[in-house]
């Protein structure tokens, strides 16, 4: 890691805009009066993306954790930008802004996940100050993505969440890594070892994330994808050298 640098991953999840068109209106829940999800169609906005890719780049320090996700985190009250780039160049000409209620329910293709489609979905303890404001979530090896999917499947309603975004990936989430003290999904038997009730409990997640860590990293092996059976330690880097290779992520430091 360095003199303080940190060097992430930069995962691209690909909006699949064909799905975001075939949401009928009235599905959208309100919150105040405000109907809220799925906004990213809004009219100006569709017309200044024409004809682009759109994606949510999550940064991510586990790389290898990728086959595991099963949903995206935004923060519902963060203002998100929409650039237009290509791979050599950066344009500084933002295409428009979304604030992160808009995003709620937007449908995903996520990079060597099981499922050819992911929902994005409110979390509360969201940094807008950290990496781009967007979680890729994998509920088998981080505490806090496995509580709050929980949160969001016990309070759907509350959460403005629609059942169908949650429920086929709360229970059924795939193990991606074996560990000798915290099994296969290490990040819900910690979240029961320290009595983890919901994504408030911030003191208990700080304690379980950094167990869930040192197992997962010291002590993991990789039960799925083309390195199953090499350790977590063998496994990340080239896991992360796949995703670049294929465009699905690039090298991120802040
Ligand atoms: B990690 P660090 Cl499987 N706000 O990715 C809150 N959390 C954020 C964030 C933001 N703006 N941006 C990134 N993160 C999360 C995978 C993962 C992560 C696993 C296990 C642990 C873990 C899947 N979620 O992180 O403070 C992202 O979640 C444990 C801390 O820079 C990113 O990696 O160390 C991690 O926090 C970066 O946090």
């Amino acid at each position: 890691e360095g003199v303080g640098v940190q060097e992430y991953t930069g995962v691209k999840l690909q909006v699949l805009m064909d799905d975001l068109t075939a949401t009928p209106e009235a599905e959208r829940d309100q919150v105040k009066g405000v109907p809220v999800g799925r906004a990213l169609l809004a009219p100006e906005l569709v017309k200044s993306i024409a004809g682009r890719n759109v994606y949510l780049v999550a940064a991510t320090l586990r790389p290898e954790t990728m086959y595991g996700q099963t949903n995206c985190f935004v923060g519902v009250d963060i203002s998100y930008g929409i650039y237009a780039v290509n791979d050599k160049e950066a344009w500084i000409h933002k295409l428009g802004e979304v604030k992160g209620w808009d995003l709620v329910g937007v449908p995903l293709k996520a990079p060597l996940a099981k499922y050819d489609k992911v929902y994005t979905l409110p979390m509360e303890g969201v940094l807008v100050t950290k990496g781009t404001g967007v979680v890729t979530s994998v509920p088998s090896d981080s505490p806090d993505d496995y509580i709050t999917l929980q949160d969001l499947k016990k309070k759907a309603a509350y959460y403005h969440v629609q059942p169908k975004w949650v429920e086929p990936f709360a229970d059924s989430f795939p193990s991606i890594i074996r560990t000798p003290n915290y099994g296969d999904r290490a990040a819900e038997t910690a979240v029961k070892k320290f009595k983890i009730n919901s994504q408030k409990d911030k003191l208990q997640l700080t304690e379980a994330k950094g167990e869930v860590y040192k197992e997962g990293f010291y002590q993991g092996t990789m039960i799925i994808g083309s390195l199953a059976g090499k350790s977590v330690q063998e496994a990340k880097p080239l896991i992360r050298a796949e995703l670049i290779e294929q465009g699905a992520a690039f090298p991120y430091c802040e």
